[in-house]
């Protein structure tokens, strides 16, 4: 799956094991080779654009950690890069509702909504009653290929009434009766995206008001399968994306815009014509999978979270000794940022005063105001006098109230932490 891409940003990544320093001389040129892979992979080329200038950005603009080899780090980089353009982080299920659920799979014709909906019951009669029913009314076919679909995965099967609006009082009435978990709703397919077929969807998903409309694009057909989903997102609309004939010899292009452009998630690949052939769609897994590196990625994972509890518990033992300055107040904002937010780390972050709610933009302007002072203002700011305020405030773009403002909570900080109470409750945190 994907074999040409992930050869070619293997290579890329090659490039760059050597290097110690990351520069435009080195990156510029891999930069290239992993754009001209990506348009040869058939991905779109906007979204190509957009990847590439991200990774540039986050590859030259990387403090190289100790924690961290100049290798490690561009793995990473273009790891976390890899999985937000495939559609971030975090593993995807199908919305369920109270009641029976109802999924409606729509596409062009070939595309595999038939297939996909035997898979799809395959998935969903362990929770329970499938029932399938074919909505593609003028093929006489449909209904027995779904027919033997259905008793192939061992759902329910009834054949749709002959006209549209009868099938929908049927679908609504079965569903409120209860008696199944989910009724997987197959539709017709054309060779085109045309006016009369869109219009026949948008009245099915009006009419059954489905708990997810799922669309089924043909992985092999690169970025005629985004552009047709994008004209399907726009005349029906739809919540998901299935991706199917993955196991073949697709060129990735479909996999990795897909999501860019409709800003839809891709929920399951489809992997082989059998029933079990559908895989849960996990951008991260996906992401190694294409770099071909699952172990030095983990290694990684545990590097960072290993030297995060390290730094954590020095901050801590700094906390109890009172020993904190604004080197450690700027060390803790760089990893409340790469912690993604503030949540996780307010624990160990004495409330400033004066500071007001501390929010995400303000620990930018935090971190901006502390790079702008000398190091021994950092480790002595009593030093730090009207003259110095001015000129910290001019280096980092910000009004003197706020190097203030920084200061004086600082200082209540660090005589807070003398205070008893404080003393005491710090002796329990350990981490
Ligand atoms: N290799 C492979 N073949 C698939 C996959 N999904 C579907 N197919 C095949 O693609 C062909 C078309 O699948 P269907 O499920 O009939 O497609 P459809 O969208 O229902 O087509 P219409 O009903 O004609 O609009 C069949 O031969 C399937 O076996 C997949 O994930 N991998
Ligand atoms: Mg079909």
């Amino acid at each position: 799956m994907l074999d040409r891409l992930s050869d070619k940003f293997q290579r890329f990544l090659k490039k760059l094991k050597g290097e110690v320093h990351l520069t435009e001389s080195n990156v510029e040129p891999a930069l290239r080779e992993i754009r001209i892979a990506l348009l040869e992979a058939d991905v779109n080329y906007r979204a190509v654009k957009n990847f590439v200038s991200d990774l540039r950005e986050k590859l030259l603009g990387e403090e190289v950690r100790n924690s961290l080899s100049p290798y490690q780090t561009v793995v990473k980089i273009v790891h976390q890069e890899l999985t937000a353009l495939l559609g971030g982080e975090g593993k995807r299920e199908l919305k369920t509702l109270a009641g029976t659920d109802l999924y409606m799979l729509i596409g062009l014709q070939g595309a595999g909504k038939t297939t996909t909906a035997g898979k799809l019951a395959h998935i969903l009669m362990q929770k329970g009653k499938v029932l399938m029913i074919s909505l593609d009314l003028k093929r006489a076919a449909a209904q027995e290929q779904l027919e033997k679909i259905a008793k192939w995965a061992g759902a329910d099967f009834i054949p749709a009434p002959t006209s549209l609006d009868r099938a929908f009082s049927t679908i609504r009435e079965i569903r409120r009766s209860g008696k199944y978990v989910a009724i997987i709703v197959d539709t017709a397919g054309r060779l085109h995206v045309d006016e009369e077929l869109m219009e026949e969807l948008r009245k099915t998903r009006e009419k059954l008001s489905p708990t997810e409309v799922i669309m089924v694009a043909d992985a092999m057909t690169g970025q005629e399968a985004v552009r047709v989903a994008q004209e399907f997102n726009k005349k029906v609309g739809f919540d998901s994306v299935i991706l199917t004939k993955m196991d073949g010899d697709a060129r990735g292009g479909a996999a990795l815009s897909i999501t860019y452009a409709t800003s839809r998630p891709i929920k399951f690949i489809g992997v082989g014509e059998k029933l079990e052939d559908l895989e849960a769609f996990v951008p991260e897994r996906m992401a190694s999978r294409i770099l071909g590196m699952g172990d030095l990625l983990s290694l990684i994972e545990k590097t960072e979270k290993a030297v995060e509890e390290e730094q954590a518990k020095k901050l801590a033992a700094k906390l109890r000794k009172n020993a904190f300055t604004l080197n450690d107040l700027k060390e803790q904002i760089r990893l409340l940022k790469k912690l993604g937010g503030l949540k996780k780390i307010i624990p160990f972050l004495p409330k400033m005063p004066g500071m007001g709610a501390l929010d995400d933009r303000k620990l930018i302007h935090m971190e901006a105001i502390i790079n702008s002072m000398t190091p021994e203002e950092r480790e002595r700011p009593e030093i730090i006098k009207a003259s110095r305020k001015k000129r910290i405030a001019r280096g980092s773009g910000r009004p003197v109230y706020e190097v203030n403002q920084l200061l004086r909570g600082f200082f209540q900080m660090k005589k807070m932490l003398k205070s008893k109470q404080v003393r005491n409750m710090l002796k329990g945190i350990d981490i």
